[in-house]
Order: C-alpha cells, then structure tokens, then sequence
C-alpha cells in the first residue's frame, strides 16, 4: 500500500510538470522557462530593470504587469520642467507625486527625468514680462529654483536625476545644440544644473542623458563633454544612453565599441530609454507617406528585432560591471511615443510585451541566458 502511494505521488508529479514545461513551450519559449518571473528577478543579478510611466499606466491593469516585471520607474513626461513648472510661481506637482508614491508603496525605484532640456518647456521661461529674451542670469537664477525645488521635493525618492538632456548638437560638425539655454547662457548652463541639483541632494546620482550615442561622431562629442565636467570638478556620476534603436541599428560591433568607449569614463552607465523600433531608423520627425501605411507587425519585422534585442542584451550582459540600470522607454506595444514619432500615426512595435500585455518572443529570447 505504502509503495502504491509513493508510486501515486511521484506519477502525479511527473504529469503536472509535464503540463507545466508545454504550457510554457506553447508560449514560444524552446528553454524551461518560469511564468512566474519578471525581467526584473531574470536580471537580478545584474541589472535595476525600468519603465516609463504615466500616472494613468498607474491606476490601470497595466500596474500589476509593471509590478511583476519592472523594478524601477521613470516619469516618462510628469517631471519634465512643461508640466512641472508651468508658470513661474506655480508648481504642477499632482502627477509626479502620484508616480513617486507608487514608487514608494510597492518599493521601486525611482529615476528622476529630467532638469534641464530644450525641449518640452514652459512658455514662460525664457522670457521677461515685456516678453523679451531674459538674461543669463535670470536664466541661470531660474533653472536654480527650478531645480532646487523639485530635487528637494523627491530627495530620499529619487535615487537618480537626468539633469541634462540632449545638450549635444546632432550637426556633424557643432559640438553644442544651439538651443535658447545655449544661445543665452552659453555652455556654462550645463555644469550649473549639475551644481544646483548636487546642492539640493547630495545623495542623487546625477547623469547626463542623451540619445544617438551609437553614432561615432555624436559619440566623441559626449565622451569630450565629460571630460571637460569631471576636469572641472562638477559633481556628475553617470552616463544615461537613451537607447533609442530599431531593427537595423546598432550593429553588434557598433554597440560594443559605444559602451567599450564610455566605461572609459570610469562612470555609471544606464541605457534609459531602449526601445527598439520595427522600421529602420530615422532621427528626424517627418510627414507620413503612403509606403508608411503598411504597419502589420509580420514574422520577418519580429524576427529581426528579436535578434536586435537579443544581442543588445548579450552586451549589456557582457559589460554587466558597467552598466547598473535598464529602463524601457513605455509599458507595451499598446502604446508608445513611437507611434508619434518619427511618423506621426504610424503604429510602432518597439517593446518587450505586446498590445494584450503578454511577452513577446524577444521577451523570451532575452530572457534565455
Ligand atoms: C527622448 N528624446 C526624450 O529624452 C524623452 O523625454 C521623450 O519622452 C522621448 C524621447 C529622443 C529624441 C530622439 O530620439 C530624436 C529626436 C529628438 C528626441
């Protein structure tokens, strides 16, 4: 009777593992692979795996899938200085402070994006009440209060700011983009913003953001702009390479010789923004033409961004020492900024999940290490 029963329980065993292991082979995944684990306890050992949120992502079915994957968060818009600061003695805080308690309820990190960008801010800012140009420093005591009052704000929740973003030209042969902080302030505003948030939180990291870093040329320009921060002596801990990519770039060795190049630095580097679109990369925003309505996601466009994102992560894998964060730029193919860009209303396949939530096979394949 005894061995009938150990025999019973070690046949009822064998058949649910066997349901188990061709549930998950159903799934597309060749290796045994664990529904229940998220990318972020596959990288645990590794790295602080990320997403960009809305506060709507938050209070939607999609907050129990971020909880399950992500580690960590960014605000994809509610930081940035537009809505934060929309007028000069007036504060938005109500949609940062909603990511920054999800953060802190379920125990996740939280990036700070971003201080001090060309873009996305407020109409107010560069401007006096005659509505002439301001000064340098008007300009310089603005991003001071600015960035004083919300780095306090979020000090002890925020573990990391992008203070600058995007203040390299995309023009070959000029070094900094000639945007209004530059046109007034000259390059001196960028080690300023690093101050003033050093000031205002001695414990944050501070990084440096910016995108097309795979770019040779783009590259050097942001290698050559550390090097004069950290000669100066400004408080700047790490490099955040958005990550920005699509199915025909980076190739393999482009990317290893990008993040070969920046551990130089000695730095922290995080990818901040990977996405990895389905068509071939542009970089500047364009009209959308009859060839842009073809938008199937067909099996050869999720062949070859598997590939992409299956060799992006044998690297990041490879400079693990280096790299300490990955933040996806949006939750799921559902909807991504993508899809307003470069094409306006082209739909876009850039992420690991697809529009029902579920992983994709380039979840599975990264995932398989
Ligand atoms: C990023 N710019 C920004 O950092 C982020 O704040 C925004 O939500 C989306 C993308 C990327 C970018 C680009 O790849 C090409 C041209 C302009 C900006």
């Amino acid at each position: 009777m005894k061995r009938l029963l150990i025999l019973l329980a070690l046949f009822t065993t064998i058949t649910l593992q066997f349901c188990f292991e061709s549930r998950n082979l159903q799934k597309g995944n060749i290796e045994m692979a664990d529904s229940s684990k998220g990318l972020k306890d596959y990288f645990k050992k590794y790295f602080i795996m990320g997403v960009a949120v809305s506060p709507r992502a938050l209070k939607s079915e999609e907050s129990a899938m971020i909880l399950s994957q992500f580690n960590s968060l960014t605000a994809e818009n509610a930081m940035k200085m537009g809505p934060i600061h929309p007028k000069e003695n007036e504060y938005f805080w109500r949609d940062a402070d909603s990511i920054a308690a999800f953060a802190k309820l379920n125990h996740l990190k939280l990036r700070g994006h971003n201080l001090c960008w060309h873009n996305q801010t407020p109409n107010w800012l560069f401007k006096d009440a005659e509505g002439k140009q301001v000064t340098k420093e008007v300009l310089l005591q603005r991003l001071k209060e600015h960035i004083t009052t919300v780095v306090k704000r979020y000090k002890g929740s925020i573990y990391a700011w992008d203070v600058v973003n995007e203040a390299i030209s995309d023009k070959k042969e000029e070094y900094l983009r000639n945007s209004l902080w530059y046109q007034i302030c000259g390059e001196e505003y960028i080690a300023k913003a690093f101050q003033f948030a050093h000031e205002a939180d001695p414990e944050a990291l501070l990084f440096y953001n910016d995108y097309n870093e795979i770019d040779p040329i783009k590259r050097e320009k942001i290698f050559r702009l550390f090097k004069s921060l950290q000669a100066a002596g400004i408080p700047i801990h790490g490099i955040g390479l958005q990550a920005h990519w699509a199915i025909n770039e980076p190739t393999r060795g482009q990317l290893d010789s990008t993040i070969q190049r920046f551990t130089e630095l000695g730095l922290n580097i995080q990818f901040t923004e990977l996405d990895i679109s389905v068509y071939p990369k542009e970089h500047n925003s364009r009209e959308k033409k009859s060839k842009d309505n073809n938008t199937i996601f067909t099996a050869e466009k999720e062949q070859k961004q598997q590939e992409e994102y299956k060799m992006c992560f044998e690297l990041f894998r490879k400079y693990r020492k280096n790299i300490s964060a990955i933040t996806f730029w949006n939750i799921s193919d559902r909807t991504s900024w993508l899809d307003n860009f470069p094409v306006r209303g082209r739909k876009d396949y850039p992420l690991l999940f697809d529009e029902s939530l579920q992983p994709k096979k380039a979840f599975w394949e990264i995932v398989k290490f």
